[in-house]
């Protein structure tokens, strides 16, 4: 019997994709950085049964249209704003993402932020490093605390709630604003809800860490940014769009907040002059929020168990079905 072919856009380990070794053809983009051009993606989709993707690609109307034989879609993401789900649903093809294995990795990355930000660890690096090291002052890079301050989480999911887990090891107070109510986070780790507009103007540290959809794209604009404290820290490690990059810098540069750890950016890659970047209390990360190699290989080892289920005739392991 012929084996299924599965098609996978980005370089990734031999050792990562094992599971799909023995049950299928695989064939797989040469590069570890650079995305496969679209007509090559499109072209490979004609002739596969499963395709694993990245952020990098949009997998809608048109790539679905292209399939033939395609089964499944298998997102190396927990988020898939890159996949028209509805499409996908109409097709008859199943998506699939990974959650869960990124959760722990991604919240202290968004820690990491905060503290980085906070306590200027990268422009005291670069101060070192740089030989500007002479002597010593009372205020020398003096920053900011993180402990006993407020923390304030915008979508309290999976890794908002392991964030506010570690807010709470910091003894920090914990507001959080989302859709829904998240009783244990607020049982256990005394976590308050607050309106969205409540939460910017109390919290000392604003994390974003909402889905893109369409009710968040854009969330933060000057708006929100007025309302936070002046000496508040904006981190966000969800996704580039649900903030307004403009924005977000005129608040920078009026002294409307105080600083901001990015991971995630409107266009990515951000480009090198981008006006943000210029901003010493800015800390930008290239999308790294869940890159420890432990976690990134149990995310390529779930895309690929989520395709291999789906290609023996078996439900996937975490499904997603198209936002209400
Ligand atoms: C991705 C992410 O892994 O999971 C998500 O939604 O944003 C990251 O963890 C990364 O961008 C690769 O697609």
């Amino acid at each position: 019997m012929n084996k299924p072919k599965v098609y996978i856009t980005r370089k990734c380990p031999e050792d990562s994709i094992k599971r799909l070794k023995n049950i299928a053809n695989i064939k797989m983009w040469t590069d570890e950085l650079e995305p496969v051009p679209r007509d090559i993606l499109l072209n490979e989709v004609k002739d596969v049964d499963a395709v694993l993707t990245t952020l990098s690609e949009d997998v809608d109307e048109s790539f679905f249209s292209h399939a033939n034989k395609l089964k499944v879609v298998g997102n190396l993401a927990v988020g898939y704003d890159n996949i028209d789900v509805k499409a996908a649903e109409r097709h008859g093809i199943t998506i699939t993402n990974t959650p869960d294995v990124l959760t722990e990795t991604t919240a202290d990355l968004a820690f990491a932020l905060m503290m980085a930000v906070a306590r200027r660890i990268v422009e005291a690096s670069d101060y070192v490093k740089k030989g500007q090291w002479k002597n010593w002052g009372p205020l020398l890079l003096a920053g900011k605390d993180l402990h006993h301050k407020t923390i304030g989480i915008v979508g309290m999911g999976r890794i908002g709630t392991a964030l506010a887990r570690r807010a709470k090891g910091f003894d920090m107070d914990i507001l959080y604003h989302n859709r829904s109510r998240d009783e244990m986070a607020e049982k256990t780790l005394g976590a308050v809800y607050a309106p969205f507009e409540d939460v910017l103007e109390a919290a000392d540290y604003v994390v974003c860490l909402t889905p893109l959809t369409a009710e968040t794209k854009g969330l933060f604009d000057g708006k929100a940014f007025e309302l936070m404290k002046q000496d508040a820290i904006f981190v966000n490690v969800s996704r580039g769009p649900v903030v307004d990059e403009q924005s977000l810098y005129k608040a920078l540069v009026g002294g409307k907040i105080a600083g901001a750890g990015l991971d995630v950016f409107e266009k990515e890659p951000i480009s090198s002059d981008h006006p943000l970047l210029s901003l010493d209390q800015v800390v930008a990360l290239p999308h790294i929020g869940s890159s420890s190699m432990a976690t990134r290989y149990k995310m390529i080892d779930l895309a690929c168990w989520n395709i291999a289920k789906i290609l023996e005739g078996k439900p996937a392991v975490t499904p997603v079905k198209s936002r209400e």
